[in-house]
């Protein structure tokens, strides 16, 4: 999709640091870090965020939680990590296509603010 930055991520035109990638999805650090290891792992595909899902979108989003649990592991965080989506304004969502936060590598607190 024009102007949607993680589109230009996924099609290479502005730089990232790409962690993984297959097909269907991307991870990638995330350029300001809310934890040791901060990871955003997005469908390649344009989607806005959660709200606009549909049951079609069930394969890529069981992908994208498979692809967190193998990076989660890779990383080395076995002591617990966090995997969360923003929806809309009162969350704080600054990027409208669809992203997931992998945080770990410290105790994070409960609730977030
Ligand atoms: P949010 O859930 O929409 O607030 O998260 C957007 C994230 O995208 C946020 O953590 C930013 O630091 C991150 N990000 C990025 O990694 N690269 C970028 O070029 C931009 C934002 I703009």
């Amino acid at each position: 999709m024009e102007n949607c930055l993680f589109c230009k991520i996924v099609q290479g035109q502005i730089p990232s640091d790409i962690v993984y990638q297959d097909e269907d999805v991307v991870a990638f650090k995330d350029i300001n870090p809310q934890a040791p290891h901060h990871l955003l792992i997005i469908p390649k595909r344009h989607i806005p965020s959660m709200a606009d899902l549909t049951p079609e979108d069930g394969p890529v989003l069981t992908h994208i939680f498979i692809v967190a649990q193998r990076l989660a592991h890779k990383l080395n965080l076995e002591e617990g990590y966090r995997f969360v989506t923003n929806v809309g304004p009162h969350a704080g969502q600054s990027v409208f296509h669809l992203h997931f936060h992998l945080l770990g590598g410290r105790e994070l607190g409960w609730p977030p603010g």
